[in-house]
């Protein structure tokens, strides 16, 4: 099975990687070899094994409900069938990254862009861009989840109208969909868990996020991350925690301008800072951190 052909490279905020055509393709679900779905095999029994006590409940309870299994690489429809009925998402195939505006028009409209394609074997363990058992096993589960549905549609609107701003704006939000999204842990009564897609995707980052001592954790406060640079191409210095999904969905409420306004004339932190107003749940040690790379 050979990729689609790469329309551009372009610098995007997961460094100088291919962004492909913007179309959506049909799952080519008939295509995949018996190494590809070894491959899921392989990257979900590995995160099925380590995630229960380190993912949330609402990760792992949907991870079963949509019906993700570890023999093979799953069909687009089958999953639709379930999610359409749960949350009124969906699944589209696409190629891999896309611009951003066509990204968050999908999500606006509630449909969740999938990559098509699954990593090979010797990039088990790191990929640079989005692949499917990414998009799907990391993305997907937490979408069968109300209020996190809705959190994702209204991203999505607000990163239509952030795209109309200006490219500060645009950082903005994209740093807020790094840091819960992609990277973020949520507080429960058993201690902190995770629900960003990035780590749940992972087995590395899914260990070391909430075991480590190097990296902070620190309380989600919307201003906060929207100003806090962030890595792309290495564990993350500083997790983000909410309380809930409630919280989430909440601070998505207000009328964004005003605030890309305010933080247009603040300069942004640092990947690894602590600062005094930080709701703390643990200062990070450091160790092992490299410097440079922050977005
Ligand atoms: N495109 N297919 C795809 N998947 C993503 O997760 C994605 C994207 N384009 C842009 C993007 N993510 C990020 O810039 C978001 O922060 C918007
Ligand atoms: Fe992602």
């Amino acid at each position: 099975m050979d990729t689609p052909r790469r329309v551009e490279h372009q610098q995007t905020d997961r460094g100088y990687i291919p962004v492909y055509a913007t179309g959506v393709i049909e799952q080519p679900w008939a295509s995949y070899s018996a190494t590809d779905h070894g491959v899921w095999a392989q990257l979900f029994r590995r995160q099925r094994e380590i995630l229960p006590g380190r993912a949330c409940r609402e990760f792992l309870d949907n991870v079963e409900r949509i019906g993700l299994g570890a023999d093979a690489i799953p069909k687009f429809d089958d999953l639709n069938r379930v999610l359409r009925r749960a949350t009124g998402w969906e699944l589209v195939g696409v190629e891999g990254l896309l611009p951003d505006h066509v990204f968050f028009d999908h999500l606006a409209h509630r449909r969740f862009p999938v990559t098509w394609w699954i990593r090979k074997p010797e990039q088990l363990d790191y990929i640079a861009e989005p692949d499917l058992f990414h998009d799907l096993f990391g993305h997907v589960p937490l979408l069968m989840n109300p209020v996190f549905a809705d959190y994702m549609q209204a991203y999505g609107r607000g990163g239509m109208k952030a795209h109309g701003i200006d490219a500060d704006a645009l950082m903005n939000l994209t740093r807020l969909y790094w840091y819960t999204v992609e990277f973020g842990l949520i507080r429960t009564g058993e201690g902190l868990r995770i629900y960003g897609s990035g780590i749940v995707s992972s087995k590395g980052e899914s260990i070391y996020c909430l075991e480590s001592d190097a990296p902070n954790r620190l309380g989600f406060d919307l201003e906060r991350v929207m100003r806090t640079r962030y890595k792309i191409d290495t564990y993350q210095q500083t997790y983000f925690v909410i309380d809930g999904f409630e919280q989430l969905f909440e601070a998505t409420r207000p009328d964004f301008a005003p605030i890309y306004a305010k933080l247009k004339t603040l300069p942004a932190y640092p990947a690894g800072e602590v600062l005094p107003g930080d709701r703390v749940y643990h200062r990070g040690t450091g160790e092992g951190w490299v410097r440079s790379g922050d977005v």
